[in-house]
């Protein structure tokens, strides 16, 4: 996943906005209250934003959080429907 891929403002930083955008593109669903925590777990900036490797921390806590794990079956994202 290229930063500039998930960074579409091209401000160099991951907002909630693009952080949701990323977990859907996964597959997962995320209330604006959970991206929240996620940006605040990491230690988000305070205008909210956070820096590409809190970003890749995050998507690593939540693909080897259970139920959803490596190796899951991602065929409802990679196949269209
Ligand atoms: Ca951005």
């Amino acid at each position: 996943m290229r930063h500039d891929a998930q960074d579409a403002d091209g401000s160099g930083a991951i907002d909630a906005g693009e952080l949701g955008a990323a977990l859907k593109l996964l597959g997962l669903r995320a209330t604006p209250s959970e991206v929240a925590a996620m940006l605040d777990s990491v230690g988000s900036q305070a205008d909210g934003e956070i820096e590409y490797p809190q970003f890749v921390k995050i998507m690593t806590d939540v693909l080897t959080r259970p139920p959803v794990q490596v190796g899951a079956d991602l065929s409802p994202v990679l196949l269209p429907t």
